[in-house]
Protein backbone atom coordinates (compact mmCIF):
# COMPACT_ATOMS: atom_id res chain seq x y z
CA UNK A 1 0.00 0.00 0.00
CA UNK A 2 3.02 2.47 -0.14
CA UNK A 3 1.43 4.46 -3.31
CA UNK A 4 -1.80 4.59 -1.74
CA UNK A 5 -2.40 7.77 0.71
CA UNK A 6 -6.62 7.91 0.92
CA UNK A 7 -8.47 5.10 1.49
CA UNK A 8 -11.86 5.03 2.25
CA UNK A 9 -13.55 1.50 3.41
CA UNK A 10 -17.21 0.82 3.46
CA UNK A 11 -18.40 -2.35 5.36
CA UNK A 12 -21.84 -4.16 5.62
CA UNK A 13 -23.80 -6.84 8.08
CA UNK A 14 -21.20 -9.32 6.11
CA UNK A 15 -18.52 -8.47 8.06
CA UNK A 16 -20.11 -9.05 11.60
CA UNK A 17 -21.34 -12.11 10.32
CA UNK A 18 -18.49 -14.27 11.81
CA UNK A 19 -19.11 -12.71 15.18
CA UNK A 20 -22.43 -14.17 14.99
CA UNK A 21 -24.72 -11.16 14.00
CA UNK A 22 -27.35 -11.88 11.33
CA UNK A 23 -27.39 -10.21 7.58
CA UNK A 24 -30.10 -8.74 6.41
CA UNK A 25 -30.47 -10.84 2.67
CA UNK A 26 -29.24 -14.74 3.49
CA UNK A 27 -31.23 -17.52 3.48
CA UNK A 28 -32.54 -17.60 7.53
CA UNK A 29 -31.41 -13.60 7.53
CA UNK A 30 -33.20 -10.97 9.28
CA UNK A 31 -35.34 -10.01 6.20
CA UNK A 32 -36.68 -13.98 6.11
CA UNK A 33 -37.79 -13.43 9.63
CA UNK A 34 -39.18 -10.01 9.25
CA UNK A 35 -41.18 -8.14 6.83
CA UNK A 36 -38.29 -5.31 5.62
CA UNK A 37 -41.31 -2.96 4.92
CA UNK A 38 -42.88 -3.59 8.43
CA UNK A 39 -39.74 -3.22 10.75
CA UNK A 40 -37.21 -0.93 8.43
CA UNK A 41 -39.50 2.02 6.90
CA UNK A 42 -40.94 5.06 9.10
CA UNK A 43 -44.52 3.48 7.72
CA UNK A 44 -43.82 0.64 9.54
CA UNK A 45 -43.17 2.42 12.80
CA UNK A 46 -46.64 4.67 12.37
CA UNK A 47 -48.56 1.28 12.25
CA UNK A 48 -47.01 -0.88 14.55
CA UNK A 49 -44.73 0.85 16.91
CA UNK A 50 -44.59 -1.95 19.43
CA UNK A 51 -43.14 -4.28 16.51
CA UNK A 52 -40.25 -1.89 15.59
CA UNK A 53 -39.18 -1.06 19.03
CA UNK A 54 -39.19 -4.76 20.06
CA UNK A 55 -37.37 -5.58 17.13
CA UNK A 56 -34.36 -3.29 17.72
CA UNK A 57 -34.33 -3.81 21.48
CA UNK A 58 -33.62 -7.75 20.55
CA UNK A 59 -30.63 -6.74 18.48
CA UNK A 60 -29.42 -4.33 20.65
CA UNK A 61 -29.94 -6.68 23.59
CA UNK A 62 -28.08 -9.05 20.98
CA UNK A 63 -24.90 -6.95 20.85
CA UNK A 64 -23.95 -7.47 24.43
CA UNK A 65 -23.36 -11.06 23.48
CA UNK A 66 -21.39 -11.22 20.55
CA UNK A 67 -17.29 -9.66 19.97
CA UNK A 68 -15.99 -8.42 17.24
CA UNK A 69 -14.15 -11.22 14.99
CA UNK A 70 -10.61 -10.74 13.18
CA UNK A 71 -11.60 -8.79 10.33
CA UNK A 72 -12.98 -5.48 12.82
CA UNK A 73 -9.77 -6.45 14.55
CA UNK A 74 -7.58 -5.66 11.65
CA UNK A 75 -9.64 -2.59 10.75
CA UNK A 76 -8.64 -1.24 13.89
CA UNK A 77 -4.74 -1.99 13.15
CA UNK A 78 -5.15 -1.04 10.30
CA UNK A 79 -6.49 2.65 11.60
CA UNK A 80 -3.38 2.68 13.96
CA UNK A 81 -0.89 1.79 11.59
CA UNK A 82 -1.70 3.59 8.01
CA UNK A 83 -0.11 7.03 7.88
CA UNK A 84 -2.20 8.57 5.69
CA UNK A 85 -5.92 9.17 5.77
CA UNK A 86 -8.69 6.32 6.00
CA UNK A 87 -12.30 6.27 6.27
CA UNK A 88 -14.48 3.71 7.81
CA UNK A 89 -17.99 4.28 6.33
CA UNK A 90 -20.09 1.40 7.98
CA UNK A 91 -23.82 0.74 7.25
CA UNK A 92 -24.29 -1.53 10.05
CA UNK A 93 -25.53 -0.06 13.40
CA UNK A 94 -23.58 -2.53 15.46
CA UNK A 95 -20.29 -1.32 17.79
CA UNK A 96 -18.08 -4.14 16.86
CA UNK A 97 -16.12 -1.48 14.35
CA UNK A 98 -15.26 0.39 17.46
CA UNK A 99 -15.30 -2.82 20.08
CA UNK A 100 -12.09 -3.78 17.43
CA UNK A 101 -9.96 -0.64 17.90
CA UNK A 102 -11.50 1.75 15.13
CA UNK A 103 -11.73 5.00 16.50
CA UNK A 104 -13.02 7.10 13.80
CA UNK A 105 -15.95 5.12 12.73
CA UNK A 106 -19.14 6.84 10.56
CA UNK A 107 -22.10 4.82 11.05
CA UNK A 108 -24.20 5.73 7.92
CA UNK A 109 -27.46 4.10 9.00
CA UNK A 110 -27.11 4.97 12.70
CA UNK A 111 -26.41 2.60 15.74
CA UNK A 112 -28.16 0.31 17.81
CA UNK A 113 -27.09 2.59 21.25
CA UNK A 114 -27.82 5.97 19.99
CA UNK A 115 -31.95 7.01 20.41
CA UNK A 116 -33.58 9.78 18.17
CA UNK A 117 -36.44 11.52 20.14
CA UNK A 118 -39.56 12.07 17.56
CA UNK A 119 -40.31 15.14 20.41
CA UNK A 120 -37.35 17.23 20.35
CA UNK A 121 -34.74 15.60 17.47
CA UNK A 122 -31.99 15.08 19.46
CA UNK A 123 -30.04 12.26 19.32
CA UNK A 124 -28.74 10.48 23.15
CA UNK A 125 -26.43 7.51 23.79
CA UNK A 126 -29.04 4.86 24.59
CA UNK A 127 -28.35 1.05 26.04
CA UNK A 128 -31.89 -0.43 27.42
CA UNK A 129 -35.31 -1.14 25.89
CA UNK A 130 -37.89 1.27 24.17
CA UNK A 131 -40.45 -0.73 24.22
CA UNK A 132 -41.69 0.57 27.42
CA UNK A 133 -41.75 4.30 26.24
CA UNK A 134 -39.02 5.54 28.83
CA UNK A 135 -38.96 9.34 28.80
CA UNK A 136 -36.30 11.43 26.06
CA UNK A 137 -33.11 12.16 28.27
CA UNK A 138 -33.14 15.73 26.78
CA UNK A 139 -37.20 16.91 26.56
CA UNK A 140 -38.27 13.59 28.80
CA UNK A 141 -41.14 13.44 26.40
CA UNK A 142 -41.86 9.30 25.60
CA UNK A 143 -41.10 9.72 21.64
CA UNK A 144 -37.88 7.95 21.67
CA UNK A 145 -36.95 5.77 18.30
CA UNK A 146 -33.73 4.14 17.44
CA UNK A 147 -31.42 6.10 15.71
CA UNK A 148 -31.31 4.29 12.92
CA UNK A 149 -31.90 4.63 9.10
CA UNK A 150 -34.84 3.41 7.60
CA UNK A 151 -36.30 2.70 3.74
CA UNK A 152 -36.92 6.64 2.46
CA UNK A 153 -34.81 8.59 4.83
CA UNK A 154 -31.72 10.16 4.47
CA UNK A 155 -28.25 8.59 5.62
CA UNK A 156 -26.04 9.80 7.66
CA UNK A 157 -22.99 12.42 6.70
CA UNK A 158 -23.31 12.47 3.00
CA UNK A 159 -21.31 15.35 2.50
CA UNK A 160 -18.59 13.94 4.07
CA UNK A 161 -18.50 10.76 2.80
CA UNK A 162 -18.92 11.77 -0.61
CA UNK A 163 -15.65 14.08 -0.47
CA UNK A 164 -14.10 11.33 0.99
CA UNK A 165 -14.80 9.41 -2.13
CA UNK A 166 -14.08 12.13 -4.40
CA UNK A 167 -10.57 12.44 -2.85
CA UNK A 168 -9.69 8.60 -2.38
CA UNK A 169 -6.92 6.70 -4.18
CA UNK A 170 -8.54 3.50 -3.00
CA UNK A 171 -12.18 2.43 -1.75
CA UNK A 172 -12.72 -1.13 -0.36
CA UNK A 173 -15.88 -2.65 -0.14
CA UNK A 174 -16.40 -5.36 2.72
CA UNK A 175 -19.23 -7.64 3.47
CA UNK A 176 -22.20 -6.01 1.47
CA UNK A 177 -24.61 -7.38 -1.05
CA UNK A 178 -24.53 -4.05 -2.85
CA UNK A 179 -28.69 -3.77 -3.17
CA UNK A 180 -29.49 -0.59 -1.00
CA UNK A 181 -28.03 2.74 -2.45
CA UNK A 182 -26.93 5.20 -1.71
CA UNK A 183 -24.20 2.97 -0.50
CA UNK A 184 -24.43 0.43 -3.77
CA UNK A 185 -23.35 3.66 -5.60
CA UNK A 186 -19.75 4.30 -3.75
CA UNK A 187 -18.06 2.33 -6.16
CA UNK A 188 -18.91 4.19 -8.70
CA UNK A 189 -18.31 8.01 -6.91
CA UNK A 190 -14.88 6.18 -6.42
CA UNK A 191 -13.90 5.16 -9.69
CA UNK A 192 -15.31 8.66 -11.13
CA UNK A 193 -12.54 10.16 -9.02
CA UNK A 194 -9.63 7.75 -10.36
CA UNK A 195 -9.27 5.63 -7.41
CA UNK A 196 -9.01 1.73 -7.38
CA UNK A 197 -11.51 -0.48 -6.34
CA UNK A 198 -11.48 -3.81 -4.45
CA UNK A 199 -14.71 -6.07 -2.88
CA UNK A 200 -13.85 -8.31 -0.20
CA UNK A 201 -17.09 -10.29 0.08
CA UNK A 202 -18.28 -14.13 0.94
CA UNK A 203 -19.60 -14.29 -2.78
CA UNK A 204 -20.01 -11.77 -5.58
CA UNK A 205 -22.43 -9.08 -4.62
CA UNK A 206 -24.63 -6.88 -6.97
CA UNK A 207 -22.28 -4.70 -7.91
CA UNK A 208 -18.81 -7.18 -8.19
CA UNK A 209 -18.77 -6.24 -12.36
CA UNK A 210 -17.36 -2.46 -10.94
CA UNK A 211 -15.22 -3.03 -9.23
CA UNK A 212 -10.95 -3.37 -10.30
CA UNK A 213 -10.61 -6.25 -8.10
CA UNK A 214 -12.73 -8.63 -5.91
CA UNK A 215 -11.84 -11.45 -3.94
CA UNK A 216 -14.65 -13.97 -2.04
CA UNK A 217 -14.65 -15.74 1.06
CA UNK A 218 -15.36 -14.74 4.63
CA UNK A 219 -14.53 -11.47 5.74
CA UNK A 220 -12.47 -13.01 9.01
CA UNK A 221 -10.10 -14.39 7.06
CA UNK A 222 -10.02 -12.14 3.67
CA UNK A 223 -9.69 -8.93 5.71
CA UNK A 224 -6.69 -9.40 7.52
CA UNK A 225 -5.08 -10.81 5.08
CA UNK A 226 -5.96 -7.71 2.78
CA UNK A 227 -5.12 -5.25 5.70
CA UNK A 228 -1.46 -7.06 6.53
C1 LIG B 1 -20.16 -12.09 4.14
C2 LIG B 1 -20.07 -12.97 5.18
C3 LIG B 1 -18.81 -13.20 5.69
C4 LIG B 1 -22.12 -12.89 4.63
N1 LIG B 1 -17.75 -12.55 5.17
N2 LIG B 1 -19.11 -11.45 3.62
C5 LIG B 1 -31.46 4.14 -6.31
C6 LIG B 1 -32.00 3.09 -7.02
C7 LIG B 1 -33.02 2.33 -6.47
C8 LIG B 1 -33.51 2.59 -5.20
C9 LIG B 1 -32.98 3.61 -4.50
C10 LIG B 1 -31.95 4.39 -5.06
N3 LIG B 1 -31.61 5.33 -4.14
C11 LIG B 1 -32.35 5.16 -3.04
C12 LIG B 1 -33.20 4.14 -3.22
C13 LIG B 1 -34.20 3.64 -2.19
C14 LIG B 1 -33.60 2.79 -1.09
C15 LIG B 1 -32.95 1.58 -1.71
O1 LIG B 1 -31.76 1.45 -1.81
N4 LIG B 1 -33.73 0.59 -2.09
C16 LIG B 1 -33.17 -0.64 -2.63
C17 LIG B 1 -33.81 -1.82 -1.94
C18 LIG B 1 -33.25 -0.63 -4.13
N5 LIG B 1 -32.65 3.53 -0.27
C19 LIG B 1 -33.02 4.34 0.73
O2 LIG B 1 -34.21 4.52 0.99
C20 LIG B 1 -31.95 5.03 1.54
N6 LIG B 1 -32.20 6.42 1.59
C21 LIG B 1 -32.03 7.23 0.53
O3 LIG B 1 -31.64 6.79 -0.54
O4 LIG B 1 -32.27 8.56 0.76
C22 LIG B 1 -32.21 9.48 -0.37
C23 LIG B 1 -30.83 9.79 -0.86
C24 LIG B 1 -30.63 10.08 -2.19
C25 LIG B 1 -29.36 10.38 -2.66
C26 LIG B 1 -28.28 10.42 -1.81
C27 LIG B 1 -28.47 10.15 -0.50
C28 LIG B 1 -29.74 9.79 -0.02
C29 LIG B 1 -31.93 4.54 2.98
C30 LIG B 1 -31.52 3.11 3.10
C31 LIG B 1 -31.62 2.66 4.56
C32 LIG B 1 -31.26 1.19 4.74
N7 LIG B 1 -31.58 0.79 6.05
C33 LIG B 1 -31.22 -0.56 6.50
C34 LIG B 1 -31.74 -0.73 7.94
C35 LIG B 1 -30.85 0.07 8.90
C36 LIG B 1 -31.13 -0.21 10.34
C37 LIG B 1 -30.99 -1.68 10.69
O5 LIG B 1 -29.88 -2.23 10.76
O6 LIG B 1 -32.05 -2.29 10.93
O7 LIG B 1 -29.81 -0.72 6.46
S1 LIG B 1 -31.82 -1.85 5.43
C38 LIG B 1 -30.40 -2.88 5.59
O8 LIG B 1 -29.71 -2.99 4.33
C39 LIG B 1 -29.44 -2.13 6.54
C40 LIG B 1 -28.12 -2.38 5.90
O9 LIG B 1 -27.19 -1.41 6.35
C41 LIG B 1 -28.44 -2.32 4.43
C42 LIG B 1 -27.42 -3.01 3.56
O10 LIG B 1 -27.34 -4.35 3.83
P1 LIG B 1 -25.93 -5.10 3.80
O11 LIG B 1 -25.09 -4.61 4.91
O12 LIG B 1 -25.36 -5.05 2.45
O13 LIG B 1 -26.38 -6.59 4.21
P2 LIG B 1 -26.88 -7.79 3.26
O14 LIG B 1 -27.50 -8.81 4.14
O15 LIG B 1 -27.70 -7.28 2.15
O16 LIG B 1 -25.55 -8.37 2.61
C43 LIG B 1 -24.55 -9.00 3.38
C44 LIG B 1 -23.44 -9.44 2.44
O17 LIG B 1 -22.41 -10.01 3.23
C45 LIG B 1 -23.88 -10.52 1.43
O18 LIG B 1 -23.39 -10.19 0.14
C46 LIG B 1 -23.20 -11.79 1.94
O19 LIG B 1 -22.77 -12.67 0.92
C47 LIG B 1 -21.99 -11.23 2.65
N8 LIG B 1 -21.50 -12.06 3.74
N9 LIG B 1 -21.33 -13.51 5.42
C48 LIG B 1 -17.96 -11.71 4.10
N10 LIG B 1 -18.61 -14.10 6.69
Amino acid sequence: MAEIERIVILTGAGISAESGIDTFRSAGGLWEQHKVEDVATPEGFARDPDLVLGFYDMRREALARVEPNPAHKALGRLEREFEGDLLLVTQNVDDLHERGGSSRVLHMHGELKSALCGACGMRSAWEGPMIDRPPCPICQAPSLRPDVVWFGEMPYQMERIYAALSNADLFVSIGTSGAVYPAAGFVQEARLAGARTLELNLEPSEGTHMFHQARHGPAGTLVPDWAA
